[in-house]
């Protein structure tokens, strides 16, 4: 923008032409774009890098927020029945508080990641009862003041062939925690005992595959209708946003938070990444990284365009370090905002952009 500008100097009348006067300089970081539309920047996070300096740095440098990608969950946290290593996690949980960061918790309630002392353990439903309800008042409770969300539970809703109906697990069904055959009661208790623990913390439910309408969507939406009706305290829904196709539509995950966020409860995108096929190098083409770029702008701006949609968080920010790799065996990967060198890839400048424009 150029503007005149008028000035008075010792009592001469002067016109001056001022180049740039009036601009806001653009954010130097994903953070301070987010800080300036009131938004989170997340990221998952894993305490053995923090000790490579690149890592440690862009981490701090561009997110707001992390989130341990495994170390908050039970086979980490519980290497027993009887105890609790926070050593991991506490790690990250230091860092992100001498970098003013803040964290979200993932995950209590799961049907994966659990050690098989608690999977083989052939625990009747009041054990498993009671085992559940300790781990989720140490954990929070352990965390009380600097966890300010939990992912209370994840992923209880199933896949094709059941898509949108109650997973078989070990806390539902599998014997479960004895409310099998209740729906979602079982959830209920979960996010009660959370609440106890924790009052300030917001409790979410977690969930992959829900971001467009459908019908796992719906049968989160009626969860989270009756939870609200009946007090149950829920106040947030993550939506992973795991992308694989760079033709996904956008549009119908806007309208999905648009409901969401109508029935008072915050969103937020909590497991970005876009994966993309690689050569033997893990290297993707310039034309997809483009396309790439594209959708992290569209989901964003998505996302910005409601007032309820809090943070947006990548699962991780650096190719070198993305469970895309292991699980495709290297076929696709580059699914996030920085390369292997922590080079921002257009992804990154999307991100920045949208981000900042709220
Ligand atoms: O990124 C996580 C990876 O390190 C673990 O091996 C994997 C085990 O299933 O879990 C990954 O994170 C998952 C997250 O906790 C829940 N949503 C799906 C994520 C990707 O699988």
């Amino acid at each position: 923008m150029h503007r005149t500008l008028k000035v008075q100097m010792m009592g001469v009348g002067l016109t001056v032409f001022c180049l740039g006067c009036g601009m806001v300089p653009s954010p130097a970081s994903l953070r301070e774009a987010a800080q300036r539309s009131g938004m989170l920047v997340g990221t998952a996070a894993r305490p053995e890098q923090l000790t490579e300096a690149a890592y440690a740095a862009t981490l701090a440098r561009e997110f707001n927020m992390l989130e341990p990608e495994d170390a908050m969950k039970w086979e980490v946290l519980r290497p027993d029945s009887q105890s609790f290593d926070f050593s991991q996690a506490d790690r990250l949980v230091d860092f992100a508080g001498q970098h003013s960061m803040k964290v979200r918790g993932h995950t209590l309630v799961w049907h994966q990641q659990n050690p098989p002392w608690l999977t083989q353990g052939q625990f009747t439903p009041d054990q498993l009862a009671g085992l559940l309800e300790t781990h989720i008042k140490t954990v929070v409770g352990h965390y009380r003041g600097k966890v300010f969300a939990w992912d209370v539970a994840n992923e209880a809703f199933d896949e094709q062939p059941r898509l949108g109906q109650l997973r078989d697990t070990i806390w539902y069904n599998r014997p479960g925690i004895g409310l099998a055959g209740n729906g979602t009661a079982y959830l209920e208790r979960c996010f009660r005992w959370a609440r106890e623990a924790d009052p300030q913390a917001l409790l979410f439910y977690n969930e992959a595959e829900a971001e467009a309408l459908g019908p796992k969507s719906d049968a989160i939406y009626a969860m989270v209708q009756d939870f609200r009706k009946r007090g149950v305290p829920i106040d947030g829904v993550g939506f992973e946003m795991h992308i694989g196709n760079l033709h996904s539509d956008i549009s119908s995950f806007s309208a999905n938070v648009g409901r969401f966020t109508a029935l008072g409860v915050q969103v937020q995108i909590t497991e970005m990444d876009v994966s993309l096929p690689v050569d033997a190098h893990g290297n993707a083409s310039a034309e997809d990284l483009q396309r790439q770029a594209d959708m992290y702008r569209q989901v964003a701006a998505a996302c910005l365009s409601h007032r309820g949609c809090t943070a947006i968080q990548t699962w991780g920010f650096t190719d070198k370090y993305s469970w895309i790799g292991w699980q495709s065996k290297g076929t696709r990967g580059a699914g996030l905002l920085f390369d292997r060198n922590y080079v921002p890839k257009p992804a990154y400048q999307a991100l920045r952009e949208t981000l900042g424009a709220r």
